[in-house]
Parts: structure tokens; C-alpha cells; sequence
């Protein structure tokens, strides 16, 4: 890590807008710890590799496509800089697909073993969403008991990976006309495996050498992303652990506290951190602190396994990407417990100027001088405790520590089920009122804005400005991943936000009870959004596809590689979407307009790179006007609109649903 040793500072307002990493990157500046934000200014990126303009498939290369007519140049074996730009697009769909499905596997994989009864501590706990994901893959429920329900559905997900013919089996959640539309341009996916694969195939030296059909080829990879691996991780997920609906919890480092073992979850994969919040609260585990001197466990999460247990359990987030070594500088987490992705090798450097025990627990993900604890879904619970421990007998190593006094409130929970659900309860629950809002203008449009922090930008500034613009204009927002916590941090997702809001739209939130922006969890949860416009469409009056709808897809932070296989799924979905920063494929522009105009001549969908939050905001009015225009919707106005009549507000829907579980608990 010699890489920060060098020259120039940038002030710390310059890297993150929030208060809470300002004062911990001081702090890491000051004792001379290297952090990702400091090391972004001394590694400069590589601008042949930058602009999509390096390949190295093969060793005849690298080749590189450098000065003015670099789209004139080839390779060695003749691959244009279009066709090098294309492949490398394509390289990275297969490689996000690929976490993202892999994720999903495991869970079903734990859902088998939950359903033979071999996975220790773990149950069913939404059998309604279990009845309703076996009945959308044809399986038979009637009369049969849950676990021959769920090893059905689960050998059924499992299968999705391995299909080598036909079609994956969530295609059939798309409205019919995306159905059509990816049948004519031959993107129906079959399994994931087989699409990774083969993908990886194609952008080998010498094979698929159009940059349109490996672009193509692209969208139909990454449709087992959205509506595969990643659909399958979400609703497995809610079957195992419920499915969301609002919850309160806290946000940001400030979540950390001086006199409790903080224990900090980061990373993906909800099944172990489930366990470890169910073990945390074992009485004999939390005599077990209080024997060391703590006066409890605090439990929060970093990155997306933070989101799985903020949105189901209103565990609080100590935050997003880039406050991952941060926590561990405050000197206060007794251990950081890590699974896969997202996880910067760093942190194992980190924690050594600190007490603070990096845990690795997949056995896909160990990293050099971290505490490698595996995790087998068969002993979860007693593996769950023996990590817990092993945080509590290290409080009492903790030194000088300062945890930074800043975290916010936030309302989370969002899923597409409570969405409809909020919109006229279980039995009236449906889009209209949502469609209404669009259609007679109180709402201008929706933007889903999703993605990570990168180090190259001022932390959740990009972010925050645009949320800002949209709610103002009255465009509700849609979020998941890191950038949902930033808006967690910066306190947009709570109702009294509904004040920063358009009048139309302010009218709406008010009507409902709900946040101008809706945090509805994980990266995977993106699949949520999918479920979302397909209900709008089925539900009338707007597009009758995906496609055609006033939205939007935002990346405005993203780095890495599973972030631009959403945006192509979201692209082959029939979503326009813009990427901010740098473009990947800056040195093509012929790729440019492949990925930006063919696609929404096909698709309605398309994948664009914007450098800031000024040029994404006018580009995403542009787009959700002209969608309004050829919907034939009211101009939209802002203000002009008369009061809806008065829903019921979150209090009086949260006491009717507590009655309703109770009665189906009593009835189950
Ligand atoms: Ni998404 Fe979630 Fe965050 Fe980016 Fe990483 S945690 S899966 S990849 S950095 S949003
Ligand atoms: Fe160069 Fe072609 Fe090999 Fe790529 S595949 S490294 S362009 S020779």
C-alpha cells in the first residue's frame, strides 16, 4: 500500500458529503492509515484501459487503440477498437451475472436444505410468498405441506442454472409484449450458466467479431441477472427471512456504539447475517458480553448485507462502499464479519492498526491475514455463535476509539409487495392509484436510482444532488444498494422528506404515508423494480410493456462490474438508463450508439455514460418527457392538481397489518 505516501492532499469535503466519513478519513489521514479514498488520487487509471480501449483476450496482445483514429486502428489479430470496446462490455455482464447468480444459487441451494430439514436454525418464514413463487413455476400446492413446496421450488431455481434449452423460468413474469420483443431478437435466455458461458466463449480471441452481436449477446446474458440469478436471490430470500415491509431503524457510523460489542456484517449474502442477529440475541451470548464489561451486542451492516437486514429487520447500516474501512478506523468494531463481494482487500491491512478481527466466512472469499471462520448452512447457528464470541472476548482489547456522532433516521422496506399493498391494502392492493398519479401528471415520472460509491467521486455527492432535482420535480425514486443508503444518510428516506418534494407529488407521499424515496434493498432487489413496471404495465393506462413507461435507470456512483450487468438487463428490460463518470466505452463511438440508440429502437431500453449529476438530470427529463409525449399523457405541470381523497396513513395500515399476520398466524 505505498501507493498513498505521495504528494497532494484533497481536502476531505472534496471526497464524501458526509459528515460522519469526513471526520473518519481525518482521522485515517492523521495517523497515517491509507484508505481507498487517498489511494484513488495517487493510482491514476490506465486511460487506454479506461475508455474500453485495451484488450488483452490473448497473448498476442495486449493491444491497445491509442490517439485520434484509434477507430481506424486493430489489433493484431485484426479485432477493431469497436469490436474490443463491445467485448469488453460483454466481459463484464458475464462476470456481474455471475456474482449476482451465484448469490442466488446458494440461497437456493439453503432453501433445499431448509426444506429437507438439514439446515440448522433456519425456517420458512413467508410461506405466502413460498405459495406465491411455487405457483408462478407451475408447482402443484394444493393440499401439500410446505417443505414438499419448498424443495420443489427450490430444485426448480436450482434447475435455472443449469438449463441448456428453453427458457428461464421467470421469463414468463415479463409482460408479453418484452416476451415477444426477446424472442424476435433471439435474447429469450436459458440457463445462466449457459449464457455466462457461453458469452465468455464468444468474446474469446477469434470468436463472435461483430460488436452489435456481442452486444446483443450481452443483453441476453445479463437477462439472467435480472430475471434470473437475481430474482431467484430475492425471492428466496424473502421465503427464508420475509419479505420487507416498513421498518425504522438508523443509518451511518454513528450507529456504532461506546459501550457495546459492535459487530459489523458486510458483504452479501443474508443467510449467515441472519443467523448471527438470531445468535446476538441468545441469552447466554448476551450474558457473555456482559461478563466482558459491555452492556450488549450492537449488530450493523456494510454494503448489501446491511440492506438485507436493514429492509427485513431493521438492523441499522454503519453505511455504504467506501465506509467499510472507516468503521474500522473509528478503533470501535470488536469485528467485521465478511462474506463475498464488495469487500476491499484492504481492510485486511486496515485492521491491523487496530483491534478490530476480520472474519471471512465463504469459502469462496478468504482473504490473506483475515480470520477465516467458514460458514456451512448446516451448523449456522453454532458457527453464528462462535463468531459472536469471538467479537465479545475482543472488547476488552479495544483501545482509544471515536466514533463519529452522525446517523439519521430512515423508513426502509419497500417491497413491490407492500408497494401494492400501500395502495389500497390486501384486498384493494393494486398499481392504480400510482398509474393515476403518472398519467394525470401529479407525478412527472419514476427514476430507479441504484449503485455503489467510487473513490473517483465525492462520496453520494453525485447521488444526493440528483435525488434532490427529481423529488423537487416531482419524479418519485426508486432505490436500492449503496446508493439507497447515501440517501439514508442524508435523511431522504423518511416522510418528512415529502417537504423537499413537488407539490404533486408531496400529495401523493402525504396521501400514502410514504418517503419520496422508496428504499427497496439490495443490489439484487433491483429485481423488485422489475416486478414494479411489470405490474404498472399490466395495470393499465400507461405503457403496456416495460418499455414506453416514464422511467429511468441511474448508476451515478457505480464501480463495480454486477452494477453494469443491471444496467443491461434494466436495458434489455425496456428501461433507458445513464451511468455517471467515466464511459467504458469513451474510445467507440460506435459502440456508443449501439449500446445508447439500437437498443431503444429495439428495446426502449439503452445504456448511456453521462460525466455529471447536471447533464444526467436533463437527459433523464428529456427521456421521461418524450415518454409522456408518445404515451400521450397530460403535460406534466406541477401544482395544478386538486387533493386526492385521504388513504389510509402508515400508522392505520401497520395496526391493520399486525392484525392480519396475527390472523393468519392463527390460522396457519
Ligand atoms: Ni451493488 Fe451491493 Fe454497493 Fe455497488 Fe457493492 S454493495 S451489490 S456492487 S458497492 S451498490
Ligand atoms: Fe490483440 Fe486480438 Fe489478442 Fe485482443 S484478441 S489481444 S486484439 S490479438
Amino acid at each position: 500500500m505505498a501507493a498513498t505516501t505521495e504528494k497532494k492532499v484533497v481536502p476531505v469535503t472534496e471526497k464524501s458529503i458526509d459528515p460522519a466519513s469526513q471526520q473518519m478519513l481525518e482521522k485515517a489521514r492523521q495517523e497515517g492509515i491509507s484508505t481507498m479514498f487517498d489511494r484513488a488520487d495517487v493510482m491514476k487509471p490506465c486511460p487506454i484501459g479506461r475508455e474500453g480501449m485495451c484488450c488483452k483476450h490473448c497473448f498476442m496482445g495486449p493491444c491497445r487503440m491509442v490517439g485520434k483514429d484509434k477507430e481506424e486502428m486493430v489489433g493484431i489479430c485484426g479485432a477493431t477498437a469497436a469490436t474490443i470496446a463491445a467485448r469488453g462490455v460483454a466481459r463484464y455482464v458475464a462476470a456481474g451475472t455471475a456474482a449476482h447468480s451465484d448469490h442466488g444459487r446458494d440461497l437456493a441451494f439453503t432453501l433445499r436444505a431448509v426444506a429437507k430439514g438439514e439446515a440448522q436454525g433456519f425456517k420458512i418464514k413467508d410461506v405466502k410468498k413460498l405459495v406465491q413463487v411455487a405457483r408462478i413455476m407451475g408447482i402443484n400446492v394444493d393440499g401439500r405441506k410446505t417443505e414438499e413446496i419448498a424443495l420443489d421450488v427450490a430444485d426448480e431455481a436450482i434447475a435455472n442454472f443449469g438449463r441448456q434449452t428453453g427458457e428461464l423460468t421467470y421469463v414468463r413474469r415479463a409482460p408479453k409484449k418484452r416476451q415477444a420483443l426477446w424472442k424476435k431478437y433471439g435474447i429469450t435466455p436459458r440457463g445462466v450458466d449457459r449464457e455466462v458461458v457461453e458469452l465468455m466463449h464468444r468474446t474469446g480471441m477469434g470468436v463472435d467479431q461483430d460488436p452489435d452481436s456481442i452486444l446483443t449477446s450481452a443483453l441476453k446474458t445479463s437477462l439472467t441477472d435480472g430475471w434470473g440469478g437475481a430474482m431467484l436471490a430475492t425471492d428466496i430470500s424473502d421465503i427464508l427471512f420475509g419479505t420487507p415491509a416498513p421498518v425504522k431503524a438508523n443509518v451511518n457510523l454513528g450507529v456504532l456504539k461506546a459501550d457495546e460489542v459492535n459487530i459489523i456484517v458486510h458483504g452479501h449474502e443474508p443467510t449467515l447475517s441472519m443467523m448471527i442477529v438470531a445468535a446476538a440475541e441468545a441469552p447466554e451470548i448476551v450474558e457473555h458480553a456482559k461478563s466482558k464489561g459491555a452492556k450488549g451486542i450492537n449488530l450493523a451492516g456494510i454494503c448489501c448485507t446491511a440492506n438485507e437486514i436493514l429492509v427485513r429487520q431493521g438492523i441499522s447500516s454503519a453505511g455504504n462502499f467506501l465506509n467499510q474501512e472507516l468503521a474500522i478506523i473509528s478503533g470501535s468494531v470488536e469485528a467485521m464479519i465478511v462474506d463475498v463481494q464488495c469487500v476491499a482487500e484492504a481492510l485486511a491491512t486496515t485492521v491491523k492498526k487496530f483491534h478490530t478481527k476480520l472474519i471471512t466466512t465463504s469459502p469462496k472469499a478468504k482473504i490473506t491475514g483475515a480470520t477465516h471462520i467458514e460458514y456451512d448452512e448446516h451448523r449456522a447457528m453454532d458457527i453464528a455463535k462462535e463468531i459472536v464470541k469471538l467479537a465479545i472476548d475482543n472488547y476488552p482489547n479495544r483501545k482509544e476509539y471515536a466514533i463519529p456522532q452522525f446517523k439519521t433516521d430512515v423508513i426502509v422496506g419497500f417491497s413491490h409487495e407492500y408497494i401494492k399493498y400501500m395502495q389500497g391494502g390486501t384486498y384493494r392492493g393494486s398499481f392504480r392509484p400510482l398509474n393515476d398519479a403518472i398519467m394525470d401528471g401529479r407525478i412527472m415520472g419514476v427514476v430507479g436510482m441504484v449503485g455503489c460509491n467510487n473513490p473517483r467521486l465525492c462520496q453520494d455527492k453525485y447521488n444526493v444532488d440528483l435525488v434532490k432535482k427529481f423529488i423537487s420535480h416531482d419524479i418519485l425514486v426508486v432505490t436500492t444498494g449503496c446508493a439507497a443508503v447515501a440517501f439514508g444518510k442524508t435523511g431522504y428516506l423518511t416522510p418528512e422528506m415529502m417537504d423537499a418534494a413537488g407539490p404533486g407529488l408531496k400529495e401523493v407521499c402525504e396521501a400514502i404515508g410514504i418517503p419520496p424515496v422508496l428504499h427497496m434493498g439490495s443490489c439484487v432487489d433491483n429485481s423488485r423494480i422489475l416486478t414494479v413496471l411489470t405490474e404498472m404495465a399490466e395495470e393499465g393506462g400507461l405503457s403496456d410493456d416495460i418499455g414506453g413507461m416514464p422511467g429511468v435507470g441511474i448508476c451515478a456512483e457505480w464501480m463495480h462490474e454486477k452494477a453494469l450487468a443491471i444496467g443491461v438487463y434494466f436495458a434489455a428490460s425496456g428501461v433507458p438508463v445513464i451511468f455517471g463518470g467515466d464511459s467504458i466505452v469513451e474510445g467507440s463511438t460506435k459502440v456508443q450508439k449501439i449500446m445508447r440508440d439500437t437498443w431503444f429502437e429495439r428495446f426502449k431500453g439503452s445504456l448511456e455514460f453521462l460525466p455529471d449529476p447536471e447533464q444526467i438530470f436533463s437527459r433523464t427529463i428529456e427521456l421521461i418527457t418524450n415518454a409522456r409525449k408518445a404515451l400521450k399523457l397530460k403535460d406534466y405541470e406541477s401544482g395544478k392538481f386538486a387533493k386526492e381523497k385521504v388513504l389510509l396513513d402508515m400508522a392505520a395500515r401497520r395496526e391493520i397489518e399486525k392484525k392480519q399476520r396475527e390472523e393468519a398466524l392463527a390460522g396457519a
